[in-house]
């Protein structure tokens, strides 16, 4: 069982397609998808109950990264909320620990290079990433991270950005994926994920 999250649209959009990828593949079996919150503590909220009613053995946690222009699955999830902007209830938390007294960064337990490595060969650009931002992406790969290490040993779980849908970008010059694309890189990785093995790769960056 694959627990596939996405959240609500938030900064003024009308759509996220984080929600929209993974309910188009939460239609196929052994995969589920529930929206999340755009808003701190609250995503969380929907995350552990979501879990809880699931029981997931993989919990990819899916969100909009705009201006990216590949799909990035997130080696890493910092303790930090430091919000560039407030959250769908208003909210505005500058430098607060998402877990007073937790580690200060978890590594992601996906093996992040094999889950690029398959959305290639699905045919879509993708590509490791190093920071989830500070925002309520990064809060919930945190809270993620930190419910596996502390609760849920058995259970994988990882956080993977998406790029904006072409109907966000009509008029702007932004990059973006299209949701059935996202949603085929989406499933590649989750099968990824599933397999478990990581490879030797240099997907590194400079800066
Ligand atoms: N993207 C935001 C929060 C929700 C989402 O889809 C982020 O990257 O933090």
């Amino acid at each position: 069982m694959i627990l596939l999250t996405g959240f609500a649209p938030f900064g003024g959009e009308t759509v996220n397609p984080s929600w929209e990828a993974v309910r188009l593949l939460g239609e196929t079996e052994g995969f589920a998808a529930v929206q999340l919150r755009c808003e701190f503590g609250a995503a969380l909220d929907d995350l552990r109950a979501a879990v809880d009613a699931h029981d997931p053995d993989l919990v990819l946690a899916v969100g909009q990264a705009g201006g990216r222009n590949q799909v990035t699955v997130e080696r890493v999830a910092v303790n930090v909320d430091d919000a560039r902007i407030p959250d769908n209830a208003g909210r505005q938390p500058i430098d607060e620990p998402v877990v007073a007294g937790g580690p200060a960064a978890y590594f992601s337990t996906l093996p992040v290079k094999a889950c690029v490595a398959a959305a290639r060969r699905a045919g879509v650009p993708a590509a490791v990433s190093n920071t989830a931002g500070t925002f309520v992406c990064n809060h919930v790969a945190y809270g993620l991270a930190h419910l596996i290490a502390t609760e849920r040993p058995e259970m994988r779980g990882g956080f993977v950005h998406l790029p904006y849908a072409p109907e966000q970008v009509l008029d702007r010059e932004a990059p973006s994926l299209a949701v059935p694309e996202a949603a085929k890189a989406l499933r590649a990785i989750a099968e990824a994920a599933r397999a478990g093995a990581e490879i030797r790769a240099a997907e590194g960056a400079l800066h």
